[in-house]
């Protein structure tokens, strides 16, 4: 500690703090501009205005940068400083003629120079006034209010890493510029608007702020904390309100995002007011047929419902679920959840599933994403979530991403792996396709897709055979190492090479690397998973970390980076056919005792069907019944045609969302919900934080809260259930589930995020697991072979394109939400297949152009994107279009454990159309 004296008080600095920083925590104000103390923004000490006299120093020093020397004294107040700071502020004046609060009344600059009394300058204001450029949708760049702090710039390179703003010289001045040139909106940015939150004069705003003068006129009347509603990363936001309108969001520094948001979580909630909402209940009209072409026309699909009242409508639902529990069986019922809402309403929804419908159908769409990841971590080492957070990647000396890419899906977590890459953490990166990170990247592999276990076994070949693995952790904690080295045999790098595509070189250079590592965190996504050979695919992976050591300890870990914003919680909650909350399998009859005991009803011990299985047994008749909360399935599952023949057959569906979907088209009774920001409740992201989200607006017209229709329908089954609150649903789960233990209510009230496992009612939650022991019966970790096979289906003359599946950045599955949020459709306006240049051109097409894509299973059209980093031979289409869903196309054959389909490869056609 540095000993020194701050106005007059004896003060310690910890080493490398700062006067200013010294002084924010004794509670004494500094004004600041070009400095924000927050997470990842380095002081600059450009502006000057938080300058401070130092004893005995003739220059006044900037205290946001300075750090004190032992017997240093220092005067934050002194006639000198403030004299000095007046005339910052006055030269800073300047440069806005307009005035402090011309742009922001509420920006950091206004508020400072209210307190500092300047009220006019002396200065000769610029002549020269940058025009505004409004040519981005979200954001208004007005640079008459810039004083060039250098706040945006460091925002985007150092805090988000998107090196797009840069300070450029222009004539006399420095200026604000995108990728050097102007306007914002023809740039590369990816809209995150860190820059405008960092914004101190409003130069930067969020067009939603603006008045018809361009300037934010009042601060907002109210900010609830709580959490985005989309990706797994679990921002902590907070809605800006004004006037019972949602006006703005920012981030919060949550422990996953330190403040920064993206795109979709900072400018994607137009949805919630969209004059598409829902707000009463919906029934089909009396032999109004379902026709899954309805799917494609909503106006269709709308005309053949009647509005209704709650009563009716529930009692409708209730009824004909309980004829066909009572006359078929319960066997005849399934349920799909949510990982779009709560904890709270993912358990109600289970148990009611569960013990209201008597049956274990009941699932969501973790099926779909990470369930082979999911099966292949509970069989070696004993639990499903993620044994390290990402934010782990600061202690990283390695970074693995495989079959993910963070800078469109989980984009704030990309930017602690970008930070982690400047700090001296190596990259690499593994991918058929090319993505946002490779440039971050000391190694980029690209490999021929659905190859992974050919791969994954040449690089675990060479750790075995060159004796690069950890002896030591391998010996005391991992199974399995002489039947897996055995298994190898037959995978050199050389062997692999032709089947994966990979140099045998790069494969070695890789396996030493990964394995020589001091600590390496190892993270993956889809492309490992949504596999039919998924779950052999996390086997391999896992089988790499464990041999080399690289879990337990800080900077290590197995991350598969979870996707909806509650599939953890909605997974952890128990939406899973064969397991009950916390993972206990139906079969197990000590957790079905348990749980009949806290539940009061018998339980079934046959494990339920999985999402796929449901939708096949429906199209075969023999499910009949479905209660459809918060998903929908007739866009997101594979091979959509058939799963919408099988909702249409369905006697009874009830939808439960916010919009009249795809698979709401195909219902009996639709019941219109709460959006996220309308609800209070508990969510569980991919690090393991269980955070609270808050209602900040109410369900438009007679919308109701999704717990309060699941409570209602689950009484009208004949269940006493009585929950008035979440917080008594959220009591009642610590009970059923021991890796709640130690979280309350209260305890996120207070503390808004807490991750388990967690010691005790104070001690935070444990971010690195299994240091110790893995939570199998053994305590310790087995290494599972995998072995090759080919995909469900290969190109061939008449299907020459693999074609692959996934998303973009600004839209969220299947677009329901996003593609009525202004910003995000005006930024991704329809549908698209990306193929590389030199497959265009082959095609003699040219981007824009419309094409038509077909495999076995069907067809669409959408327009051309040329995509480099695309390898020739493989199409890629997001699947958020209704108009050209990508799911018309996919194979839906699942792998045979995880039960996961092959959404990343089937066997594809692509022609020009006529004319
Ligand atoms: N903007 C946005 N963000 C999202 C979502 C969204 O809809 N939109 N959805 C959320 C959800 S639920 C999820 S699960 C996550 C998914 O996030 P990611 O896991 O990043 O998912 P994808 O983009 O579908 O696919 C990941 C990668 O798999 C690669 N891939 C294709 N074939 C193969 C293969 O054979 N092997 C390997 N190793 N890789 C392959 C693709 O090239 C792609 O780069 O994103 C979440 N975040
Ligand atoms: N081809 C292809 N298909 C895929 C994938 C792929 O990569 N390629 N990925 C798969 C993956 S990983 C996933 S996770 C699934 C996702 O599949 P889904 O979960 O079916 O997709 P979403 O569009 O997120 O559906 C969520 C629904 O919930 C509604 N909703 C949102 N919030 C609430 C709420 O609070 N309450 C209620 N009641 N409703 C709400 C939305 O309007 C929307 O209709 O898709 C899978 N399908
Ligand atoms: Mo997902």
């Amino acid at each position: 500690m540095t000993h020194f004296t701050l106005d007059g008080r004896p003060v310690a600095a910890a080493p490398g703090e700062t006067i200013w920083t010294v002084a924010a925590r004794e509670g004494l104000e500094i004004p600041h501009l070009c400095h924000l103390p927050r997470p990842g923004y380095r002081p600059d000490g450009n502006c000057r205005a938080c300058l401070v006299e130092v004893e005995g120093e003739r220059v006044l020093a900037a205290s946001c940068i300075r750090t004190p020397v032992p017997g240093m004294v220092v005067h934050s107040a002194s006639a000198r400083a403030t004299r000095a700071r007046r005339m910052v502020f006055e030269l800073l004046l300047a440069d806005m003629p307009a005035g402090p609060e011309a742009r922001d009344s509420d920006g950091a600059f206004a508020r400072w120079v209210r307190q500092s009394g300047v009220t006019t300058s002396r200065f000769v204001p610029e002549d020269a006034r940058p025009a505004s450029d409004m040519s981005h949708p979200a954001m208004a760049v007005q640079l008459d209010a810039c004083i060039q702090c250098g706040l945006c710039e460091r925002a985007c390179r150092e805090v988000q890493h998107n090196d797009v703003i840069g300070l450029a010289r222009r004539g006399m001045g420095v200026t604000v510029s995108f990728d050097l040139l102007d306007p914002m909106g023809a740039s590369s940015c990816v809209g995150c608007g860190e820059c405008v939150q960092a914004c101190p004069t409003g130069a930067l705003l969020p067009r939603t702020v603006l008045d018809d003068a361009g300037r934010r006129a009042a601060p907002p009347q109210r900010e609830v904390p709580s959490v985005c509603p989309y990706c797994g990363v679990g921002c902590q936001v907070g809605f800006r309100l004004r006037d019972g309108r949602l006006e703005e969001v920012v981030g919060r520094n949550g422990p996953a995002n330190q403040g920064r948001l993206c795109v979709k979580g900072r400018f994607g909630f137009d949805y919630l007011g969209h004059p598409d909402r829902l707000t009463r209940p919906l029934l089909r009209i009396e032999g109004a047929a379902k026709d899954p072409a309805d799917c494609l026309d909503p106006r269709r699909a709308r005309a053949k419902f009647r509005e209704a009242s709650w009563e009716e409508a529930m009692d409708r639902a209730a009824a004909g679920l309980l004829r066909i529990r009572d006359s078929i069986g319960p066997q005849a019922l399934a349920g799909f959840g949510s990982a779009k809402g709560s904890n709270e309403e993912a358990y109600l929804f289970q148990k009611l599933v569960r013990t209201g419908f008597g049956t274990n159908n009941v699932d969501h769409c973790t099926r779909l994403c990470h369930a082979a990841s999911v099966t292949a971590l509970l069989e070696g080492i004993g639990s499903g979530a993620v044994t390290a957070p990402f934010t782990a990647a600061a202690e990283a000396d390695l970074l693995l991403v495989i079959g993910a890419r963070p800078t469109e899906n989980h984009p704030v977590a990309a930017t602690f792996l970008k930070e982690a890459t400047t700090r001296g953490a190596k990259l690499v990166v593994m991918d058929p396709r090319g993505t946002g990170l490779d440039r971050f990247a000391e190694e980029v592999v690209r490999f021929l897709p659905g190859q992974d276990v050919a791969l994954l076994n040449a690089i675990l070949y060479v750790v075995v055979t060159e004796e690069l693995f950890d002896r030591q952790f391998v010996a005391a904690r991992v199974d399995g190492l002489d039947a897996l080295r055995a298994h190898l045999a037959g995978y050199a790098p050389e062997v692999m090479e032709p089947i994966c595509g990979v140099p045998a070189a790069q494969i070695r250079h890789v396996a030493r690397l990964y394995a020589g590592a001091g600590a390496a965190l190892t993270l993956w996504g889809m492309g490992i998973s949504q596999s039919i050979h998924g779950t052999d695919n996390t086997r391999a992976l896992i089988a790499l970390a464990l041999l080399c050591g690289q879990v337990g300890r800080p900077g290590t870990g197995l991350h598969p980076l979870r996707g909806q914003n509650n599939v953890q919680g909605a997974s952890d909650a128990g939406l899973i056919p064969m397991m009950f909350p916390d993972y206990h399998r139906t079969q197990d009859p000590a957790s079905r005792a348990f749980l009949e005991e806290l539940w009061g009803a018998p339980l079934d011990p046959t494990p339920g069907l999985t999402v796929v299985e449901i939708m096949q047994a429906a199209e075969r008749g023999v499910i009949r019944g479905m209660y459809v909360m918060g998903e929908n399935p007739a866009m997101s599952d594979p091979d959509v045609a058939h799963a919408r023949a099988a909702l249409a057959r369905l006697d009874h569906l009830l939808v439960q969302d916010l919009f009249l979907t795809e698979t709401a088209a195909l219902a009996d009774i639709v019941l219109p919900a709460s959006a996220w920001p309308e609800k209070n409740g508990t969510v569980t992201n991919t690090n393991r934080q269980v955070q609270l989200g808050r209602a900040a607006l109410q369900p438009p017209g007679e919308a109701r809260q999704d717990l309060a229709i699941i409570v209602d329908l689950a009484q009208r089954l004949g269940l006493d259930w009585d929950y008035a609150h979440p917080r008594e649903v959220f009591a009642e789960m610590t009970q059923a589930m021991p890796s709640l233990a130690n979280i309350t209510w209260e305890r996120l009230e207070r503390e808004g995020s807490v991750t388990y496992p967690c010691g005790g009612p104070d001690a935070p939650g444990l971010e690195i697991v299994f240091g110790d022991a893995f939570p199998t019966p053994t305590g310790r970790a087995r290494l599972v072979p995998a072995g090759l096979s080919n995909p469900a289906e290969l190109p061939d003359a008449a299907f020459p394109f693999v074609l692959t599946t996934g998303r973009e950045l600004e839209h969220w599955h299947t677009g329901t939400m996003t593609r009525r949020a202004l910003v995000l459709d005006r930024l991704e306006p329809g549908p698209t297949v990306s193929l590389n240049p030199a497959e265009l051109q082959r095609l003699g097409a040219t981007p824009g152009e419309r094409l038509r894509v077909e495999t076995r299973r069907g067809g669409v059209e959408l327009r051309a994107r040329a995509d480099p980093g695309l390898p020739e031979g493989m199409a890629f289409i997001p699947f958020a279009y209704r108009e050209a869903a990508a799911n018309l196309l996919t194979n839906p054959q699942l792998d045979p454990e995880g039960k996961i389909p092959g959404f990343k490869y089937c066997a594809a056609r692509v022609m020009r159309m006529a004319g």
